[in-house]
């Protein structure tokens, strides 16, 4: 940057260097201004695991808020509880994806029924009550931990996005187990 102002002492072009020196500015100021951290900021909410009628595989949901002004990507995930890949549902049939986008002043959403955590082989059968510890990895961010409580199969969170869960392919087992008995906090 300072550069421009030899630029403009050898008298050269100096309606060039003037936009050079604007732009750099510009440029700058996106950046974000504190402690030179301008990359994504995350966090992580509503996460939970629905219980699983499997003894080795489960699914699991949570939101990654991005308050940052850059875009990061979800590349992968990791679990004590067994592996885990993600999968996104396209026309009700999932498949495993190797990043999702986290953009920038916006969500990542896994929800029943969209893109989602699956776990498999999962070491021992997940209960209601427990919780599962998953550490999530980004292309830019630092790795973010989650503790993950198990809830009743039938639990959906409160919040808009949970109305269209219809067809959930991980749920076939809600119907068999009784709504409110198990909830009872
Ligand atoms: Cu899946």
């Amino acid at each position: 940057m300072r550069r421009v102002r030899a630029a403009r002492g050898r008298g050269g072009r100096p309606g060039l260097a003037a936009a050079t020196v604007i732009g750099a500015l510009v440029l700058a100021g996106c950046g974000g201004s504190d402690s030179g951290s301008s990359g994504a900021e995350l966090s992580v909410g509503a996460a939970y695991i629905p219980q699983p009628v499997s003894d080795s595989m489960a699914a699991g949901f949570l939101t990654i808020t991005n308050d940052g002004d850059t875009e990061d990507q979800l590349t992968s995930v990791t679990s004590e509880a067994g592996d885990v890949t993600v999968h996104e549902t396209v026309d009700g049939t999932m498949k495993e994806v190797d990043r999702l986008p986290v953009p920038a002043h916006g969500e990542l959403v896994l929800e029943s029924g969209g893109n989602h955590l699956m776990f498999e082989k999962l070491t021992q059968r997940l209960e209601e009550g427990e919780t599962v510890s998953v550490e999530l990895h980004f292309a830019h961010s630092d790795p973010v931990t989650v503790e993950v409580p198990v809830k009743a199969a039938t639990y959906r969170p409160t919040s808009e996005h949970s109305e269209h869960t219809e067809g959930s392919e991980h749920s076939e087992g809600s119907e068999h187990s009784a709504p409110s008995e198990h909830a009872g906090h």
